[in-house]
């Protein structure tokens, strides 16, 4: 009992690393592209990403990361997603 126990939070933990891994992989590549821009697509980008990061902080990495997305599109750039 203990065992199967142990197996199911240890699956719950690796699968949560993984999706909560990739908001601030977006989140540096929006840095990267926005951090020394400022107009006014990458203004609308980087308040978007600043929801992407509350909603990862907030535990919501899939509604983070189509955040992100909406960030990157506001500023007319595409994301690297991990495969
Ligand atoms: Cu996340």
């Amino acid at each position: 009992m203990k065992r199967i126990l142990l197996g199911v939070i240890l699956a719950g933990a690796v699968t949560g690393v993984a999706s909560a891994g990739e908001c601030p992989m977006l989140q540096a590549q929006i840095d990267k592209e926005f951090g020394k821009r400022f107009d006014k697509s990458a203004a609308a980008a980087k308040s978007l990403a600043a929801e992407g990061m509350a909603l990862h902080k907030a535990g919501k990495h899939a509604e983070s990361v189509a955040k992100y997305d909406e960030a990157a599109k506001a500023g007319g750039i595409m994301l690297q997603h991990k495969k």
